[in-house]
């Protein structure tokens, strides 16, 4: 086989010749567009429907700049920066098909630590509209339990103190909109495309705790001129793998660093306010609304959650993928009525959506053979995404005195997880998450006080303290404690 050929703009239209690139002069593109956490999803999503618009030729001003904000981002930059920002995204249907493009819709990237000031200036440059984030569940900075801005951080104190010298996202955008201000620019729209439920209105809460602290004349600018909408965005996207790799190498002689690979399936509903002009995403399927809550609650309740508890009752059992879950039986089952008689009496009602449809394409996209989703990519960081995926929808069950023992089941065997790190076969469970040893503190002093885990209130709230949650709790996690046989205990419930 011939030496693989390097993704980059002067390969671009020898790679053309047999993958699907950008018909559309990349050179013409100017950034419009500042988005903060290029991963893998943003690249499925975002960044393919802005690629889609592109392709249509009339969309010359929304390029990307990614920026990333972490020295673990380091990675991600260094590859965007040797491949001019160009990436293949494989999309793998569940019959075995495989499509693959090349995404030419970033066209920049800037990495903070290296250099702040460029950040700075790209997002308060005139000619940037929207400034968007997948800065994941757990990058918004509020306390669980009192839905308020951690003022407690580091990086945060000293942004309030040293304004021009910006560490977070709170701070790099409080930075750029003074910018902007001072020289008489419009605003941006902040645009979150993170699995929070109303997260414009969550980003908006936590932009303006902070402005206002750091600058209140700023923070009453901010909150006369920019528009932060909600939205919900959706596509299963795994870690990339070397075999997504290898493919690209062997069926197409392709050197790509860093390819995504996703699910054929694609949503994204937004509201429609912004403040400084938008792309004509609509043009590519992308659904504008005036409310888009109701949608963010289905997905979030529904999918994600749906995730996490075959996410986490997997990893206990020792099924290593999604769509090994949804080869079991009992797994399809268990999901389907924590769907039915948790998640959907919380949900509001949605004009033109079949809830049943909507539950059965889930598990078709779950059940996707060719994702391969790891049950330790829906486990990481748990303790940032189930109090929004699924201790909201146990908290209203517990007031509307609803079943709750679906969803509690999932919660006792996170604790056991997070207390042994081991599945039902004394195989070891790698937890990845920001609150790892917290949880595993907590998780040990079960033995001797078995509602410890539930009582950490950074994720919890007082739910420890409602009676009828605390026995069920207690219940699970003896069932669990005794027996790991973690599908027979779920069999029992269906
Ligand atoms: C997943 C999501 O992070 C998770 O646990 O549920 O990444 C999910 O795959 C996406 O939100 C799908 O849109």
């Amino acid at each position: 086989m011939k030496n693989a050929i390097s993704l980059t703009q002067n390969n671009l239209a020898e790679i053309a010749t047999h993958i699907t690139s950008p018909t559309y002069s990349r050179n013409d593109l100017e950034i419009g567009i500042v988005h903060v956490g290029v991963g893998g999803f943003h690249r499925a999503h975002q960044a393919f429907y802005t690629n889609k618009l592109q392709e249509t030729k009339n969309a010359n001003e929304w390029a990307i700049c990614g920026v990333g904000l972490r020295e673990g981002d380091r990675k991600i930059y260094d590859v965007l920066k040797k491949q001019d920002g160009l990436y293949s995204l494989i999309i793998k249907h569940p019959d075995g098909n495989i499509e693959t493009s090349i995404i030419g819709s970033i066209k920049d990237i800037l990495l903070s630590v290296d250099d702040p000031k460029a950040v700075v200036q790209r997002m308060a440059n005139p000619q940037t509209k929207i400034v968007s984030l997948t800065i994941t569940e757990g990058g918004y900075n509020f306390d669980a339990s009192t839905g308020e801005f951690n003022f407690n951080n580091t990086d945060i104190q000293h942004e309030l103190q040293n304004p021009d010298d910006p560490k977070t996202v709170f701070g790099y955008l409080t930075a750029a909109l003074k910018k902007r201000w001072d020289s008489a620019l419009p605003a941006f729209t902040i645009m979150s495309c993170d699995n929070i439920e109303h997260n414009g209105d969550v980003t908006q809460k936590m932009v303006m705790s902070f402005a206002k602290k750091q600058n209140p004349d700023l923070a009453q600018w901010i909150e006369n001129n920019v528009s932060f909408p909600n939205s919900m965005v959706d596509r299963i996207t795994p870690v990339t793998t070397q075999a997504d790799i290898e493919y690209l190498e062997k069926e197409y002689g392709l050197k790509d660093e860093w390819p995504v690979t996703c699910e054929p399936f694609i949503q994204w509903v937004i509201e429609d306010d912004f403040s400084n002009g938008r792309p004509e995403l609509e043009k590519v399927g992308v659904q504008f609304v005036p409310n888009v809550k109701p949608y963010e609650k289905m997905k979030l309740r529904l999918l994600n959650a749906g995730h996490s508890v075959l996410g986490i009752l997997g990893a206990l059992h020792g099924h290593q993928t999604i769509n090994a879950c949804m080869e079991d039986a009992t797994f399809v089952k268990y999901l389907r009525t924590f769907m039915d008689i948790e998640a959907t009496p919380t949900l509001d009602q949605l004009e033109g959506i079949d809830l049943d449809t909507y539950k059965d394409s889930l598990e078709a996209r779950f059940a996707n053979p060719n994702i391969k989703d790891s049950v330790s990519r829906i486990c990481s960081e748990s303790s940032a995404k189930l109090p929004k995926f699924l201790i909201a929808t146990l908290s209203d069950n517990l007031e509307n005195h609803n079943s709750i023992e679906f969803a509690t089941l999932v919660i006792a065997s996170w604790c056991y997880y997070s207390d042994k790190q081991l599945n039902k076969d004394g195989q070891p469970i790698e937890v990845i998450d920001a609150m790892a040893k917290e949880l595993h503190e907590a998780a040990k002093q079960t033995s001797t006080d078995p509602l410890a885990f539930i009582k950490q209130k950074s994720i919890f709230g007082n739910l420890a303290d409602n009676e009828r949650f605390a026995n069920q709790y207690k219940e699970k996690i003896a069932k669990i404690y005794n027996d790991t046989d973690i599908r027979k205990h779920m069999k029992e419930m269906i």
